[in-house]
């Protein structure tokens, strides 16, 4: 896959993406991820790539052109592949982990960056297939954005995560959030390990683990439980710990 970033701090980009498991993902080929400069298509002497809003207000605006030119010379460096072309705005649809799997699948995405009070109307009808918000908060430009949702793509490509790391995703990605982890000493400051985890009963652990993942998840977030395939015995546990409503 190919992720490109249109952005007027592609460093931003690169510094981020070069460390951990993306970085690794790039070495290894797996994805390639190209930050473009949009200031390199201004057309003026000056570079200037915003300008001050029709109809006045507050704050500056970026220009449709060098928005325009930036992503005709992504096409023209690779005319044959279809492209998703996503804006960062929190204007956009609410990023979900579906969303990531569903852009895992595609050959090549451009990702849009903003700045400044936004973009000129024009070229966003123009280019972009589609609007992201990474939540309901505002940022100063799209670039974060598009970090989060470039590191959530790539761990989902073939080979960048190990098999282990894989298949917890599958275990534990059924819309729950996960179980609390563990590791040694098994007290710590006088605090124990749940004991079941340290008994070797592996049926067991998988029992306390599907428990604990529920309890979180209705403590923490009782709005996913609402689109989770629930067992009878998941409902049975649930209502003993004061969840009501099934
Ligand atoms: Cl995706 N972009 C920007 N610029 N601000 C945001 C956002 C995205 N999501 C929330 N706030």
């Amino acid at each position: 896959m190919r992720i490109t970033i249109m952005t007027l701090f592609p460093q931003m980009i690169e510094q981020a993406v070069s460390h951990s498991i993306m970085g690794r993902a790039i070495e290894a080929s797996q994805v390639e991820i190209r930050a473009v400069n949009i200031r390199d298509y201004s057309n003026n002497k000056h570079k200037q790539v915003d300008d001050y809003p029709y109809g006045g207000g507050a704050g500056m605006l970026m220009k449709p052109g060098p928005v325009k030119w930036c992503y005709e010379a992504i096409c023209e460096s690779s005319p044959n592949t279809k492209k998703r072309v996503m804006y960062m705005t929190p204007h956009g649809k609410p990023w979900k982990q579906a969303m990531a799997d569903e852009f895992a699948k595609e050959e090549e995405i451009v990702i849009l960056c903003g700045h400044y009070e936004g973009i000129d109307q024009r070229v966003i009808e123009d280019i972009v297939t589609d609007e992201v918000s990474i939540g309901d908060f505002v940022l100063t430009g799209g670039e974060l954005a598009a970090l989060v949702i470039t590191d959530s793509i790539v761990r989902l490509l073939p080979n960048v995560l190990g098999k282990q790391e894989s298949f917890q995703e599958e275990s534990f990605c059924d819309g729950l959030l996960e179980y609390y982890h563990y590791t040694r000493p098994a007290v710590f400051e006088g605090k124990e390990v749940p004991e079941v985890l340290l008994s070797g009963h592996h049926k067991n652990i998988e029992k306390y683990r599907r428990q604990n993942s529920l309890e979180n998840t209705y403590k923490k977030r009782p709005d996913l439980l609402e689109q989770v395939q629930l067992s009878v015995e998941d409902r049975k546990f649930l209502q003993s710990v004061g969840y009501n409503n099934i």
